[in-house]
């Protein structure tokens, strides 16, 4: 407000309002500008390099004209915020995003291409932005892009890692793990040196009583770590609405150096300082579904969430309203439990420093939160030990103890009878050491809590939370289903079908905003030119895949062969062994049939990608394995092409959109009851191809989407696997005898040396089978058969994709935000086209 340019100057800041490009040849001078000006380069050096960077400076100059738009129009109507808090935001590229959505990439293309460049080798010189995982990460990437087009006023907030998720080599067959340079060149990004917020580590707690006995409790002491905001504008679809993404950075907070150890002649330990502090916001955890209880991991989780509500409080505060009246303004989102300690610090501050009392802050913040889990898995639930939120936050853990003690007060009262109750849901676990449940404060602290797809939500409810259903009452336990935003995971991904698509949907403004209209297809399932075109969109992509298969292994492939994908984190519970067990069986059945047998069977093409965490010994194996059979088979004359078995390196967002559109089936066969949702089964279907799963996640409500004519499921349900297990470690644990075979083969050397391998097998013949791989094989291998003879009738299978695609429109993740916004968030959309005022006032 200070910085604000008095009234009579203001007509000159009107008539100068910066504007962006319009129309291809202002496209061409910024591009021209930026190369010649900003980038102090001319037409006699400008490699892709340096056109990808001025296109994309050209670009960005746009989004920051419509993002500080909406900013202003957002704090002018001073409306309730989204704040969606996740370490992980799995962006991916920007530039092509950026085109499709403000709409402008045919300019782009026929602008790039007088200057003397193809706009698809432009796009590809980006890097990806990687600062997550996998399914955790890319969902909130989805969600950003669906709160934008949806017009929400929101904001995420995240850390900016130096180095994103690492990026995987494969060297001999086994993953090698390289440091991801992303920052080299980002223009997707704002420093905000101004933005920054002081955050304390350690110390100790000391309390003081006033005159009218008031206790207050005081932080001091410890260091401190200077956050600095890092912004990404994120540009809705078809709208001007752009919001924004907050990273922050961890940078020592006394500058550069601390200068008394340095005139001191300390110099090493005052770089020392320096380094350390950045070390918080330097690497991303490479783990998936697992918690390995890292004191880095908690400062991070600490440092992000403190620099994050201070941002929210400090702009709540400029409205002047009363602290109550904080949830009508605010709702934050906590994606899984690494920002659960946003709970607590929220409390500290309106108890510690705002001198509220207990329970009306306490009220807020249950009103202000809302919790998401994403895993039942009892090894990815975090805990931490007391010993160490002590150290590190000492007023934190207080704090926590007094919410526990609160909180069981409660139940005591509520449930008198059942003592037990008491040490099952207590947030302190009485374990040695004694330890932090995290999932169970974020439950005590949120109004709701969401699981992400039906199956997922209900063992929530009878599982791992049972007991607080019983506490809270069935309401605050709700299921959202996940869903992924057709704008990347099909306009972007698969331009062809889109367009195929956009002749009979009408056109993709609109049915990419209403997903619910591809429903229209449907109708055009038996018209010959429409199928005939669907065909050649498929096969068309399958070619681009084919062609990057060669180009990146050398090896070819043909587009005519049933392509078979699984593409995700390498885990024991997603499987990737019994696939790889399941193609074994395959080779050795092609090898045992005669030359003429072996010409009529339909081909295959196995393709695999993922990454595996550095630390999981098992899923690095699961690698090597499917290497090592991709060198047999691949080079086995005998085959030829009847099986290709291929590992494509590095998978990632940008390799995700060449190899989507390509699959004709995907696997997503977990254990059932061990995959939460799933997101890439949304994506694979939405593009064409169908789906061999379990009844597991989001594959049950796709099933009840599209028909289960139009889905190969198999094996056990999720209700019996506790028994199976339970058979498999008391009972006699008899190995499927297809298995067998496979493990036989295995161990007789024929993939190299059998020791390699022998975790695999003997996690299923010795070691109780956890995840039911011998149970469900034979269930797989039938299924498999089916899915080659379907394959055969062609026609009944495109009928299948069609029929597939139209009955999609409830994955988008539009739906989803919506269903968050209504019943957690209460939340309503700012419209771009309610201006009125902005520019005036301030
Ligand atoms: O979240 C995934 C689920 O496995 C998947 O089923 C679901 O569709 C998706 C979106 O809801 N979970 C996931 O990706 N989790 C992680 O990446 C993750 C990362 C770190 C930690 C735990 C889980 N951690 O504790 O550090």
């Amino acid at each position: 407000v200070e910085a604000s340019i008095p009234e009579p100057q203001r007509e000159a800041w009107l008539k100068n309002q910066a504007s962006g490009f319009k129309g291809k040849d202002q496209f061409e001078k910024e591009v021209v500008r930026h190369v010649e000006t900003t980038l102090a380069r001319s037409m006699f050096n400008c490699d892709e390099t340096a056109a990808y960077a001025a296109t994309s400076l050209a670009f960005r100059d746009r989004l920051v004209i419509e993002w500080n738009r909406t900013q202003q129009r957002q704090t002018f109507a001073d409306s309730k915020r989204v704040y969606y808090l996740s370490l992980e935001f799995l962006m991916g590229r920007a530039l092509d995003n950026a085109m499709l959505n403000i709409g402008e990439k045919e300019v782009a293309k026929s602008g790039l291409s007088e200057l003397g460049f193809r706009v698809e080798d432009i796009i590809q010189q980006e890097h990806d932005a990687a600062l997550g995982n996998g399914g955790l990460g890319r969902l909130a990437a989805c969600f950003l892009d669906s709160l934008a087009s949806l017009n929400f006023p929101a904001w995420g907030y995240g850390l900016r890692y130096r180095y994103g998720i690492f990026k995987q080599e494969i060297i001999d067959g086994y993953q090698v793990e390289v440091p991801d340079y992303w920052l080299d060149f980002n223009p997707w990004e704002f420093p905000r040196h101004d933005v920054t917020v002081d955050i304390q580590f350690y110390g100790n707690v000391n309390k003081t009583t006033d005159d009218s006995g008031k206790v207050t409790a005081h932080w001091e002491g410890g260091e401190t770590v200077r956050a600095v905001a890092y912004d990404v504008p994120i540009p809705g679809y078809a709208t001007p609405s752009t919001n924004n993404l907050r990273l922050w950075s961890s940078q020592a907070a006394s500058g550069e150096f601390d200068f008394q150890k340095f005139n001191s002649g300390d110099y090493e330990s005052s770089v020392g300082d320096q380094q350390r502090a950045e070390t918080i916001s330097a690497v991303l955890y490479p783990n998936d579904n697992l918690d390995r209880g890292k004191e880095l991991r908690l400062k991070q989780q600490y440092f992000w969430v403190a620099a994050s509500l201070y941002d929210i409080v400090r702009r709540f505060k400029k409205s002047k309203r009363p602290w109550r009246e904080f949830p009508d303004q605010v709702a934050i989102q906590l994606n899984d439990t690494h920002p659960t300690l946003a709970i607590v610090e929220l409390q500290r501050i309106l108890i510690d420093l705002e001198g509220l009392d207990w329970d009306d802050a306490w009220n807020i913040v249950q009103q202000t939160f809302s919790y998401t889990n994403h895993t039942v898995l009892p090894e990815a639930l975090e805990k931490w030990s007391v010993g160490l939120v002590q150290h590190l936050l000492p007023r934190h853990l207080q704090i926590i103890y007094d919410i526990n003690l609160f909180f069981l007060q409660m139940v005591e009262r509520n449930f008198p009878k059942d003592r037990e109750m008491l040490s099952r849901v207590s947030i302190i676990e009485e374990s040695q050491p004694k330890m932090v449940r995290m999932a169970y404060l974020a439950i005590v602290g949120s109004h709701k809590v969401n699981g992400v797809a039906e199956l997922h939500s209900d063992l929530i409810r009878t599982t791992i939370f049972k007991d607080f259903v019983t506490i809270f009452g069935p309401d605050k336990f709700v299921n959202v289903t996940n869903g992924i935003t057709p704008r990347r995971w099909l306009h972007q991904a698969n331009p062809g079908l889109s367009s195929l698509i956009a002749s009979k949907a009408g056109d993709p403004e609109h049915y990419l905003k209403d997903l619910t209209l591809l429903n229209k297809i449907e109708l055009s399932v038996n018209d010959p030119a429409f199928r005939k075109a669907w065909a050649e969109v498929k096969l068309a992509n399958k070619q681009r895949l084919a062609d990057y298969i060669k180009s990146t292994t050398g090896i070819v492939v043909s587009p005519k062969a049933l392509f078979d994908v699984q593409v995700k984190r390498i885990h024991e519970y997603k499987r990737q062994q019994m696939n790889i067990f399941g193609v074994i069986f395959r080779y050795l059945k092609l090898k045992s049939m005669s030359p003429e047998e072996r010409k009529k069977v339909l081909p295959r093409v196995s393709i695999f990608g993922g990454k595996a965490a550095p630390g999981y010994w098992m899923a690095k194996q699961i690698i090597h394995l499917i290497n090592s059979v991709g060198s047999v088979v691949n080079n086995d004359p005998d085959i030829g092409d009847a099986l290709k078995v291929i590992f494509l390196e590095d998978y990632n967002v940008s390799k995700a959109e060449i190899i989507i559109p390509a699959s004709d089936i995907s696997e997503h066969i977990s254990t059932a009851g061990t995959e939460a949702s799933g997101t890439s089964n949304m994506k694979f279907v939405l593009n064409g191809g169908l789906i061999i799963g379990t009844c597991d996640g989001a594959n049950i409500e796709i099933t009840r989407e599209i028909g289960e004519e139009n889905i190969f499921l198999f094996g056990n349900l999720a209700e019996d696997v506790d028994d199976l297990r339970h058979k498999n470690t008391y009972g006699d644990h008899k190995i499927d005898p297809s298995l067998d075979k496979v493990f036989n083969v295995i161990q007789s050397g024929t993939f190299g040396n059998a020791q390699d391998f022998q975790g695999m097998v003997s996690a299923v013949r010795e070691h109780g089978d956890f995840y039911l791989v011998s149970d469900d094989f034979h269930s797989y291998l039938e299924t498999q058969e089916l899915v080659d003879k379907s394959y055969a009738d062609q026609e009944l299978w495109i009928t299948k994709c069609i029929t597939s695609v139209a009955r999609m429109g409830f994955f988008s993740s539009d739906r989803c935000i919506n269903e968050y916004a209504e019943e957690i968030w209460n939340v309503e959309p700012l419209q771009p086209d309610t201006n009125n005022g902005v520019g005036k006032g301030e």
